[in-house]
């Protein structure tokens, strides 16, 4: 069910009168395992942009269950386009299907020129825009957010919050997973996963998006303070445990790493969280490493870069007006790292 109510809107649009970034919440909140949702193969399809933190995350738990037989993908094009281009009235912007071979896409406002290599279509409802799903589910929320969970068969939205979605992957498909016994939020580190998770969520995942959705420079300089404060007390944690919530990778740092790997490649720049860079970090820098090729390279499949660095940089005109993508980023995750000899154990 949809909650709250509102005027198409992105979050961009998300401030609150003192200019502070405002997070909506999520609006379909059900679970796959709830009565009328039951567990099934085929019948549940989730759509994502590889650019955003939040769906990779459900993307990354896909590969690492061994989920790709049993739940549907589909991947949108990084740059956001008018949603309602026939309509002068309607300005909302975001996310579009393309398919691989169509021509190049820009901006909202017509700077660059963006390929649709790794893009994906809609194959349940043919939709041009995540907004089409969103409106055929019955929204109320105005808020046109990926990832989204779909449910082919009852022809609506289970849920659209990438913590949850994460946890239903988990957990409520393991009849269909290659990989039913890795538990990414197994019983006995709960209490330290949620923990993890209490402070990284607003202080590093959401707190880089304080930094670079901020209209007022009081709440951007309280939100970096708590991002580099945060950084360091994971860096602390990481010199003395291989991952973040104990000896074993687990769904926080499938979380924490998605805010990780974008921020050398973008949020030091677009995001103005200048500090230092992760890769400066002994600990991190490592820890990153390690995660990207855990299970096989799992986590690190889930990344596409160019689409990463593609939406942020094009998506925004009223941030980055010239849709000019930035060159820089050597792809230093894909080094070796010392992590296992150090701590043992893992996921390597
Ligand atoms: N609570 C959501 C947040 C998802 C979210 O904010 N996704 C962004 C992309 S990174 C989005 O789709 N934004 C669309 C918009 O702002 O209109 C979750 O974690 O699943």
């Amino acid at each position: 069910m949809a909650t709250g109510g509102g005027a198409p809107r992105t979050a961009v649009d998300e401030t609150s009168r003192d200019g502070a970034f405002v997070r909506t919440a999520a609006g379909f909140r059900s679970s796959v395992g709830d009565p009328g949702f039951e567990p099934a193969a085929g019948r549940y399809h989730l759509y994502i942009s590889y650019a955003c933190p939040w769906a990779n995350r459900c993307l990354a738990v896909i590969y690492l269950k061994g989920l790709e037989d049993a739940v549907g993908v589909s991947v949108v094009h990084p740059t956001w386009q008018r949603t309602r281009p026939g309509d002068a009235g309607d300005a909302h912007t975001g996310w579009a299907f393309r398919a691989p071979g169509d021509p190049p896409i820009s901006s909202s406002t017509g700077h660059g020129s963006f390929e649709c290599d790794g893009c994906v279509p809609d194959p349940v409802l043919g939709a041009k825009f995540v907004r089409d799903i969103y409106e055929q589910a019955g929204d109320t929320t105005g808020k046109y957010s990926v990832p989204v969970l779909y449910d082919k068969q009852r022809r609506t939205i289970v849920n659209n919050e990438s913590s949850e979605i994460m946890r239903q992957l988990n957990s409520a498909f393991n009849a269909f997973a290659k990989r039913p016994d890795l538990d990414l939020y197994p019983p006995h580190l709960r209490a330290d996963i949620d923990a993890a998770n209490e402070w990284i969520y607003p202080s590093i995942n959401n707190g880089v998006y304080r930094c670079g959705f901020a209209q007022k420079q009081e709440p951007y300089e309280v939100a970096f303070k708590e991002l580099f404060a945060a950084l360091d007390r994971c860096e602390e944690v990481l010199s003395r445990q291989r991952y973040i919530a104990g000896p074993a990778l687990t769904e926080a740092d499938v979380r924490l790493y998605m805010t990780l790997i974008r921020f050398d490649p973008v949020y030091v720049v677009y995001f103005k969280t200048n500090a230092r860079f992760i890769r400066d970090y002994p600990n991190l820098r490592g820890y990153v490493r390690d995660v990207h090729s855990a299970h096989g390279g799992a986590v690190g499949r889930s990344i596409n870069m160019r689409h990463i660095k593609v939406h942020y940089f094009s998506s925004h005109p009223a941030l980055n007006p010239y849709a000019i993508v930035p060159v820089g980023g050597e792809a230093w995750w894909e080094e070796p790292h010392d992590r296992a000899a150090r701590f043992g154990g893992g996921a390597a």
